[in-house]
């Protein structure tokens, strides 16, 4: 059987897929794209019509959201809740909250204070939205008090993933000194797993051509 591709680009949301993968010892095929890929691999629209990464093919099905694809690559291992295990629905809670609504905000910031020329800049959506965003991030906060290390079920699973990869975004936008201190100390140690470290060593073999 083949082994399922996964399309990336550096440091972007389908980071969650990769680092999942390496948590879970999930072997894929790794395809690096430039970001973002509608201008600079504009033939990937062939494979996902969106234009968007993550894509996941796995048996000739196509997935294209990265909440859902790690919960796929989850499936099996200890990175996933099941049905009927106390803490399920907040496991899935977390893993849908984290791009709609601690991911989505975060991108209207990065596309007006940095991929659109200057005269397109948009400094009230910014500051907006990234109101937005801090203030969705104090449910992370809350999550975290009275010492709890993980986001559902006592223990690390993709929900942590999904979460953490938002709060890693916000440092690249520079909005994580902002951030409660639980978010900046857990923050700190989901990045310091060797699961991620091992991720962000292999998304730096990009970018290819060639789909
Ligand atoms: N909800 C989707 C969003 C996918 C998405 O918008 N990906 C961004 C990358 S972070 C993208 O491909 N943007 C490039 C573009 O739209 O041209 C997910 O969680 O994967």
């Amino acid at each position: 059987m083949t082994k399922p591709i996964l399309y990336h680009c550096q440091g972007a949301r389908s980071l969650r897929c990769l680092w999942a993968a390496e948590e879970a010892g999930f072997d894929l095929d790794l395809k690096m794209l430039p970001f973002p890929p509608r201008f600079f691999a504009p033939e990937f629209k062939e494979i996902n019509p969106l234009g968007t990464i993550p894509a996941w093919i796995e048996n000739g099905e196509m997935m294209t959201e990265s909440g859902a694809i790690c919960q796929r690559i989850a499936m099996g291992t200890s990175l996933e809740v099941l049905p009927g295990e106390p803490g399920y629905f907040a496991y899935l809670n977390w893993l849908h909250r984290s791009d709609a609504t601690l991911t989505f905000p975060q991108t209207i910031v990065l596309r007006y204070t940095r991929l659109e020329p200057k005269e397109r800049r948009l400094p009230q959506a910014v500051e907006d939205y990234k109101g937005f965003f801090l203030g969705r991030a104090k449910s992370i906060e809350a999550a975290l008090a009275d010492g709890r290390e993980f986001l559902a079920a006592d223990r690390f699973t993709v929900a942590d993933i999904c979460v953490a990869y938002a709060l890693y975004l916000s440092r690249t936008l520079k909005l994580d000194d902002e951030l409660g201190p639980l978010c900046q100390e857990w923050l700190a140690k989901m990045v310091a797993r060797e699961g991620f470290m091992r991720a962000v060593e292999r998304e730096k073999e990009g970018p290819v051509s060639g789909l």
